[in-house]
């Protein structure tokens, strides 16, 4: 064999024989490095007379071509089995659960879960969701809704006010959502179809009052609601949200300054057995209040009480979830204990919908 031919010999096993890119970059560099065998090789050729050159040449020239092509084959192969191997060794199952990760270990408070109910609820029945500030003007919190100055039902509210400003003002943190239907009425035409769910704030605190807590109030302004609308969409609220087929409901009269008539809803319920339960029974639990938006209160809102009228409702969030998901004290929610929250809260991708069940 020439001394050629066994260089390639050489050369062509040990790039076969180069199991990863290291040792083939190891081989190359022996060979077409600048002090590589094939290198020295071109080398000798400068150092030849012409046909010396012209005979070794094309075999020193051939030869490097053959292993330049050898390592560029060799290299894919390589590089193909480690790209196999990688994918063999980091092949993932996406079907199986997710790991328990922190992310996954995250719930939903109850009250971000029955608020997207109730969202999903009445956006089923083509109301659309209004929001507003938690401080408030004493003209949106109060006056507008008919609360006369010096009125008794100002006290009864608890309310936080701020110090006055220059001009005398005292701001409020809003004690109820009702001034949301405010700033609503005078900002778009009839007919208004809105829920309001937000925080609210009165200086009260017992096992079943939070100094902050949440309402959800709902407003219909149109020119010819009535009070059968609004008993039609109550039962149907009452039934999607505590997943009854039926449920008997109750309107004793009441007193609110900003709905004339007013009424305080009770729902059929039974409590045998240590649990409520609802849609059965004989017994009563109140649950709301409603009633036809005061004529005042239109005219307030910039609309006239002779063309359009509506009806309005409000209850406490904090409280329709304590009676659904059986939470026996409200301080809790309000307490950022993830044991808490990690035994009543709800999984993130559980969304509520009328079709898969609003508390799957
Ligand atoms: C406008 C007109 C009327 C909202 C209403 C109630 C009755 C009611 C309480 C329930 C429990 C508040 O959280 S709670 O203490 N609310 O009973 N709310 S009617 O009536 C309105 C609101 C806005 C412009």
């Amino acid at each position: 064999m020439s001394d050629f031919a066994t260089l390639e010999h050489d050369l062509t096993a040990a790039i076969a024989a180069a199991g990863d890119e290291a040792a083939l970059e190891a081989v190359r560099i022996a060979a077409l490095g600048k002090a590589g065998s094939i290198s020295g090789l071109l080398k000798t050729l400068g150092g030849m007379s012409p046909d010396e050159r012209k005979a070794q040449g094309p075999l020193i020239n051939g030869l490097r071509d053959r292993v330049t092509a050898a390592l560029a084959e060799r290299r894919t192969a390589l590089r193909d089995a480690a790209l196999d191997a990688r994918l063999e060794a980091e092949r993932s199952d996406v079907t199986l659960p997710l790991p328990d990760s922190l992310a996954a270990r995250g719930r939903i408070h109850p009250i971000s879960q029955v608020i997207d109910e109730l969202t999903t609820i009445f956006a089923d029945m083509g109301f659309a969701v209004a929001e507003g500030p938690d401080i408030e003007t004493d003209f949106y919190n109060f006056t507008a809704l008919n609360f006369p100055l010096g009125h008794p039902a100002r006290e009864m509210h608890d309310t936080f006010f701020f110090k006055p400003d220059a001009n005398g003002e005292r701001k409020v943190l809003r004690t109820h959502t009702s001034p949301v239907q405010i700033r609503t009425m005078m900002s778009q035409k009839p007919p208004i179809r809105v829920i309001i769910p937000g925080r609210t704030y009165r200086c009260d605190s017992d096992q079943t009052h939070t100094p902050m807590f949440h309402q959800v109030e709902g407003l219909v302004i149109d020119k010819g609601s009535h009070m059968g609308h609004l008993k039609w969409i109550l039962a149907e609220f009452c039934k999607a949200f505590f997943e009854v087929d039926d449920v008997k409901m109750r309107f004793r009269p009441s007193f609110f300054p900003f709905t004339e008539p007013s009424m305080e809803v009770d729902i059929q319920c039974t409590r045998k057995g240590g649990e409520i339960r609802f849609g059965e029974g004989d017994d009563w639990l109140e649950i709301l209040g409603c009633g036809m938006v005061h004529r005042n209160v239109i005219t307030n809102s910039g609309l006239d009480p002779d063309e359009y009228q509506g009806f309005a409702w409000g209850m406490g969030i904090d409280r329709i979830a304590m009676l659904k998901y059986g939470m026996p004290d409200l301080r809790p929610f309000f307490e950022a204990d993830v044991r808490w929250l990690g035994h009543y809260g709800f999984r993130p991708l559980d969304l509520p919908t009328l079709a898969g069940g609003l508390s799957v």
